[in-house]
């Protein structure tokens, strides 16, 4: 008897939520205390000098540690990524490390890695906690507040143009966790003040120059704008590009706000072209280390190592630009 699609389709999300009901019932992974390891790093993509950054923090704490390192890198997409992670279950590594791109689509690969007995550290992006928690199904997230930086961009920009602006917003990669919260925490102060409205808002990915585009597009359409608010400093440092290319004068007649802390958009405060910028620290390895060797020593490990950010603007910036990557 041929099965109607919708009760195909019934039966496959039935089987989908007795899976993830099933891995969450189990117990979270112990790692096997070992003087080194073979762990997994699974990167989101090196399309940035952010993620190359993080990627080279991690690289190097490896050799520090003596540990065996299998990286990957999905290239941008989350289903590579999840196959990225089934490699590594397959090579039977100790621990992984887990950037998740997006917060739904890993969510299948930290719960493959718990069926595997294999124990997941999340670092720098969460994936859905509805679907999947730190300490049932992987050891901790470890990361920045970034619900927090989208409110720390906002009160500045409010500061800085006295509660007037109409502001165009260029967000992070669709579905990833910077990008909803980074969005979700500038949205929580600007509705506090009446003067300041965001006129447009459209992801630019974190790219440099699809930041450019989208500035481009988004100030031709919004020409009244007086900020911008870059999710990230390449969307930031391509919206200079289109502003000075409309004839635009960032820093002067358009307030410009960013996120990350790169030596570009240091240099860009100190040029005067961007006003400030949350810092979001990509050098993870060391603490990632540590935690994981604190699992292994059987250490209760909090559910989310916050990672502390700096702030900058144009009283700081210069001291900082020779240490950013
Ligand atoms: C933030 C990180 C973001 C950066 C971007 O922790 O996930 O991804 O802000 C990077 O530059 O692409």
């Amino acid at each position: 008897m041929i099965k109607h699609p919708l009760r195909i389709l019934t039966m496959g999300l039935a089987l989908t939520a007795a899976t993830l009901a099933a891995a969450a019932a189990q117990d979270l992974p112990k790692m096997k205390q070992k003087q080194a390891y073979k762990v997994g790093f699974a990167q989101t993509e090196s399309n940035n000098p952010w993620r190359i950054a993080q990627t080279e923090s991690m690289k190097a704490e490896a050799q520090k540690q003596g540990w065996q390192l299998v990286y990957t890198d999905a290239a941008g997409s989350a289903a590579k990524q999840v196959a990225d992670v089934d490699s590594m279950i397959a090579q039977g590594v100790d621990l992984i490390f887990l950037a998740p791109r997006e917060e739904k689509p890993l969510v299948a690969a930290v719960m493959k890695a718990k069926r595997a007995g294999i124990p997941v550290i999340l670092l720098d992006r969460r994936v859905d906690e509805t679907q999947a928690k730190p300490g049932r199904d992987y050891v901790t997230f470890i990361g920045s507040d970034f619900i927090d930086q989208g409110r720390r961009a906002a009160e500045w920009l409010v500061k800085s143009t006295g509660g007037n602006a109409k502001i165009i917003e260029l967000q992070g990669t669709v579905g990833s966790s910077p990008a909803n919260d980074r969005r979700k925490g500038f949205a929580e102060v600007i509705a506090k003040n009446p003067g300041m409205q965001i006129v447009a808002s459209q992801s630019g990915d974190f790219v440099r120059d699809k930041g450019r585009q989208v500035m481009e597009t988004l100030l031709q359409a919004n020409p009244q704008a007086t900020a911008v608010y870059a999710h990230n400093d390449e969307m930031a440092i391509g919206a200079l590009a289109a502003l000075e290319a409309a004839g635009r004068k960032p820093g002067k007649d358009i307030t410009v706000v960013s996120i990350d802390g790169t030596r570009d958009a240091l240099q860009g405060i100190v040029d005067g072209k961007i006003g400030a910028v949350v810092e979001s620290n990509p050098r993870f390895g060391p603490k990632a280390f540590e935690t994981a060797r604190r699992y292994a020593a059987g250490e209760k490990i909090d559910p989310w190592i916050k990672v502390p950010d700096n702030f900058y603007e144009a009283s700081n910036a210069a001291e900082s630009v020779a240490s950013a990557y």
